[in-house]
């Protein structure tokens, strides 16, 4: 009888732990899906901004490329260049997003006119927005009498997380809302599965305060409420700089940032070893 009671209440451990498991793992989903920081729209009165110019300095990044195999006859021939960096003669960066972040409270959203649009066309992704807010509904259009497969990454340092995952036959188009599960990600790479010559990038932005440069490298963001913000200014090739920055009521705040080669100095070759001839008797 005993054994059999120590048999029961060992069963009974094991199911409720059972159940414990399948809580835990149900629940991870939720809990790795974090909500981004939350963003007030209120009245600026008299607010500062900020400007200046994403440069850059070193050697200067090449694109890759890969060569065009399939579907020649939508896609063309050739080699397809991605991964791109405009920079002037003058060092000035263009496409690059600088933008407050974790600013709680602040101007409101531009007005959006429907869903945020990207179109696959020659088999080239075309987004109508660089930068969208996150969350938002993307709709995806194939306007190419080929398939395409539209698979979005969000990048979290060194790692890319899937978002979503969809075959488009020729001609279609669907929507999906631009969930990212870390709060604090932003950047989201393009990329069809089907032509892996492909690809694109796309930021995500919690808060109406940024700006993309132009091929002068300026940027430029105003309405800002007085007081001291992150900024961060990112490209997709070359990551991120940041810098602190005191923003007073009514007064522009100038602050350039650079960018540097993320190209590795080649090692210099070791020294020749001085062999010493052995002295003579
Ligand atoms: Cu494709």
């Amino acid at each position: 009888m005993t054994t059999i009671r120590k048999h029961r209440q060992a069963l009974s451990v094991c199911s409720a732990a059972r159940i414990i498991l399948v809580i835990v793992v149900a629940a991870a989903p939720l809990v790795l899906v974090a909500a981004p920081p939350a963003y007030t729209a209120a009245t600026v009165e008299n607010g500062g901004s900020v400007s200046g110019k994403a440069l850059f300095t070193g050697e200067r990044p090449e694109s890759k490329f890969k060569t065009i195999t399939k579907d020649v006859e939508t896609c063309g021939e050739g080699d397809r260049e991605f991964d791109i960096t405009t920079i002037s003669d003058d060092n000035e960066m263009k496409d690059v997003v600088v933008y407050i972040a974790k600013i709680k409270e602040g101007k409101s959203w531009p007005e959006q006119d429907g869903p945020y649009v990207l179109e696959q066309e020659k088999c080239a992704f075309h987004p109508k927005d660089y930068v969208v807010r996150r969350g938002a509904e993307l709709q995806v259009f194939n306007k190419d009498k080929v398939s395409h497969n539209i698979h979005t990454y969000e990048i979290v340092g060194r790692a890319r997380i899937t978002m979503f995952n969809s075959g488009q036959p020729a001609g279609s188009d669907f929507s999906k809302p631009l969930t990212l599960r870390r709060p604090n990600s932003h950047a989201i790479k393009l990329e069809c599965d089907l032509h892996n010559f492909m690809h694109a990038w796309m930021f995500a932005a919690d808060n109406p305060y940024y700006s993309v440069t132009t091929a002068d490298g300026s940027f430029s963001i105003a309405d800002i409420p007085p007081g001291k913000y992150k900024f961060v200014a990112w490209h997709p090739v070359l990551g991120e700089q940041k810098k602190f920055l005191e923003i007073a009521a009514g007064e522009n705040t100038e602050h350039s940032f650079t960018f540097k080669s993320k190209k590795k100095k080649k090692k210099k070759a070791p020294a020749a070893v001085k062999t010493e001839a052995p002295e003579q008797p």
